[in-house]
C-alpha cells in the first residue's frame, strides 16, 4: 500500500488520502475547551470517540448511508470513503443551548425557525430543528438561513439533508436518552458520492460534535453540566484562566476524571466494555 499521504489538521484529528477513494481519518487524544486546545491529552479520547461514531454509523444505515468502511486495530483510526463535502454544517438542535439560546433570546427565533414564547435556556424543543451553519472565515461555525443553505448547494439537497439529519437526531437521542445521555444538540456533515448520492461522512453523534448533558442532572432554567468536559471547564474557571491562547495543563486528577467520563458514555451507549474495544475495535461494528 502506498503511503498515506496527509491532507489537513482539524483541532484533535488529522485526516490522510489512502488513495483516490479511501481517506483515513486519525483521532487523537488532544482536547479543546472554550475552542482552545489544551496542552494535557486525555488518554484514549480519540479511541472512545472513533468507536462510539463506527457505532453509530452502523446502526444507523437504515436511515442513511455513510462513509465507513473499517476501524483499524489501533482503535483511532477510521478507513471512509472519500466523498465531496457539502459547505454546510447540518445542525440539529434538540434542546435551546448555545448559539440557539442566545438567537432565542434575542429575537425569539433561531435560523428561521419561530419558536413558542417563554421558552427557557436548555428547555426540551417541540420538534427538533434543522439550523444549518458555515465555516465562517474566523473559523467559527456561522449559522444561516434555509435559504442560504439552498444558495450553497441546491433546494433539493438541502431539502434532503435536513430530513435525513432529524430522521438521525431523533434514533440517536431517544436511543441514548433510554441510556441516561440527553443529546441536546449534533452537528452532521454529508458527502455526496460518485452516484450522487448523499452519504453521511465526517465523525457523528460524538461528544465532540454534539452536546450530550447527563439526563439524571438536567435542570433547564439555565446552562447544563457537560457530560464530558465539565471536569475541565470547573478546573480552567477554579485557576481563573482567561479562554485565551495558551491553554493551562490538567492536573492528573482532572485527566483521569475526565478519561473515566469518556469510557463511561462509550459504555453506556454501546453497551459495550472500554478494555473489549480496546482488545478489538471491531466489536462496534456488530
Ligand atoms: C472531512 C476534517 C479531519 C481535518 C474533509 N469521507 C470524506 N470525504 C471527503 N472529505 C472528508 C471526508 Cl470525512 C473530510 N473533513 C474534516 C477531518 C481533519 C478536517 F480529521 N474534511
Amino acid at each position: 500500500m502506498a503511503d498515506a499521504v496527509h491532507l489537513g489538521s482539524g483541532k484533535v484529528r488529522e485526516l490522510y488520502a489512502l488513495d483516490d477513494e479511501r481517506l483515513l481519518l486519525v483521532a487523537s487524544d488532544r482536547i479543546s475547551t472554550f475552542d482552545v486546545i489544551l496542552p494535557t491529552e486525555i488518554p484514549d479520547k480519540g479511541r472512545v470517540l472513533t468507536g462510539l461514531a463506527a457505532f453509530w454509523f452502523v446502526r444507523t444505515r437504515a436511515i442513511t448511508p455513510n462513509h465507513l468502511l473499517a476501524v483499524r486495530p489501533d482503535g483511532r483510526s477510521t478507513e471512509c470513503r472519500r466523498l465531496e463535502m457539502l459547505p454546510v454544517e447540518c445542525v440539529v438542535r434538540g434542546y435551546l443551548s448555545g448559539s440557539g439560546w442566545k438567537d432565542y433570546a434575542k429575537t425569539g427565533e433561531v435560523c428561521g425557525h419561530r419558536l413558542p414564547k417563554g421558552l427557557r435556556e436548555s428547555d426540551r424543543l417541540p420538534d427538533p430543528i434543522f439550523t444549518p451553519a458555515t465555516k465562517a472565515q474566523s473559523g467559527h461555525d456561522e449559522n444561516i438561513t434555509g435559504a442560504q443553505a439552498a444558495a450553497l448547494v441546491g433546494a433539493e439537497r438541502v431539502a434532503e439533508a435536513e430530513r435525513v439529519s432529524i430522521a438521525l437526531y431523533r434514533f440517536a437521542a431517544a436511543y441514548a436518552l433510554e441510556r441516561g445521555i440527553i443529546i441536546a444538540d449534533t452537528k452532521f456533515e454529508f458527502g455526496v458520492d460518485r452516484a450522487g448520492r448523499l452519504v453521511l461522512g465526517d465523525e457523528a453523534l460524538t461528544p465532540d460534535s454534539s452536546r450530550f448533558w447527563p439526563a439524571d442532572q438536567y435542570a433547564p432554567g439555565g446552562p447544563q453540566p457537560s457530560y464530558d468536559k465539565q471536569y475541565v471547564r470547573d478546573y480552567c474557571e477554579k485557576i481563573g484562566w482567561g479562554k485565551t491562547y495558551p491553554g493551562p495543563e490538567l492536573p492528573p486528577d482532572v485527566v483521569a476524571g475526565t478519561r473515566r467520563r469518556y469510557v463511561e458514555a462509550f459504555e453506556q451507549l454501546t453497551g459495550l466494555s472500554f478494555d473489549a474495544y480496546l482488545a478489538n475495535p471491531s466489536v462496534v461494528l456488530k
